[in-house]
């Protein structure tokens, strides 16, 4: 039987576990972007960057996918003698359905034409198609492309994902993303096999206001039903949104001073609507309220006056809900009633006005 000496065992122990224990000393230290980052955006949409027939924001209801300025950064202090190995793997979600389905990363960078990024080539890379992202005017050779920006200050190191064009390819721009999210993992490694990670999960969302110009006031009479709906587009000058567009934007009415909030009907919908009638003849004030499709709002105020001018309200009774059987030539009346509209009616219970005739 071979038995390894003593002595050579004890060399073996040794360096192997010097070695191990070198292993976990890396040369360098890194400094991560933040695990989670937040990006509340408050810029407006730019129309030059994702926004292609391709792309579709089902909440804004456009093909403008909204955008903002992400910085990915990681930092390297190195004592190191060799160079260190920096990648990253950046996953995106641009159809907002919870699942990455775009990635961009270190080993398909050189893939990647100007302009363009791999959409759907995540989690197979064969199902890749491309899109267009940057839709500026400007020539081919000044679209920009992703890349990976490294530089050097003494021994600390900064790789950053970034757009450079090739037409200037020192000259760095800050990336941006449309809004959802997103993940980032950075690997770093030094010569000696020493490994290390950084994760950030990434989330891009609206959080600007938007915004509202009511009429400055409105005056309506009550129409011969002795009585008004009004819809909140009856008062509204205009509106606008960071990121959501006009005809997805939500508006609502209430009665100033009526609840609080975006107004809600009963249902938990948007109240689009509110009814004056005879008791509500003079000066009002009404909120109307906008809605982004992120949740954000803001509200003005109107003043609203209501008159009678057609006396409506002095020569009707109030509306009444009444069994229909006797509608029409039987229908028994009082003295003073007389029907307005045209009998018989439509259903076997009915809604009628009454005229008094006595005023
Ligand atoms: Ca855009
Ligand atoms: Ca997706
Ligand atoms: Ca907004």
């Amino acid at each position: 039987m071979n038995k390894i000496p003593t002595l050579c065992l004890a060399i073996l122990l040794g360096s192997t576990l010097f070695s191990s224990a070198f292993a976990q000393t890396p040369c360098f230290q890194k400094t991560c972007p933040p695990t989670e980052l937040d990006v509340c955006d408050q810029t407006d949409n730019d129309p030059g960057l994702w926004h292609y027939i391709d792309w579709w924001d089902p909440a804004a209801k456009t093909q403008n996918l909204a955008d903002a300025e992400v910085d990915l950064a990681l930092v390297a202090e190195t004592d190191c003698a060799e160079p260190l190995s920096v990648s990253f793997e950046m996953l995106l979600d641009l159809d907002g359905d919870g699942a990455p389905e775009t990635r961009i990363a270190s080993d398909n960078l050189a893939d990647i034409p100007a302009a363009y990024v791999p959409y759907n080539n995540y989690p197979d890379p064969a199902l890749l198609e491309w899109r267009v992202f940057d839709l500026r005017p400007v020539d081919p050779e000044a679209n920009y492309r992703f890349g990976l920006q490294t530089t050097a200050d003494g021994n600390v190191h900064t790789y950053r994902i970034g757009w450079n064009t090739e037409q200037a390819p020192d000259e760095w721009a800050t990336l941006q993303l449309p809004y959802g999210k997103h993940q980032v993992v950075w690997t770093i490694s030094d010569a000696d096999g020493n490994e290390e990670t950084c994760s950030t999960e990434i989330d891009i969302h609206d959080c600007g206001k938007p915004t509202l110009t009511c009429l400055n006031g409105l005056s309506v009479n009550l129409m011969p039903t002795r009585m008004i709906q009004l819809w909140d587009t009856d008062f509204l000058q205009n509106a606008a949104d960071n990121y959501t567009t006009l005809n997805a934007l939500t508006f609502g009415v209430r009665r100033a001073g009526d609840g609080s909030g975006f107004p809600l009907d009963s249902a938990g919908m948007p109240n689009h609507a509110l009814i004056y009638d005879c008791s509500d003849i003079g000066q009002h004030m009404v909120e109307l309220w906008v809605r982004d499709a992120a949740g954000n709002t803001d509200f003005c105020t109107v003043p609203l006056s209501v008159s009678d001018n057609s006396q409506y309200c002095s020569s009707y009774t109030k509306l009444l809900a009444i069994c229909t059987d006797y509608c029409g030539v039987n229908f028994p009346l009082k003295p003073s009633f007389s029907f307005v509209g045209q009998p018989p009616c439509p259903s076997a219970r009915h809604l009628v006005w009454l005229e008094r005739l006595d005023k």
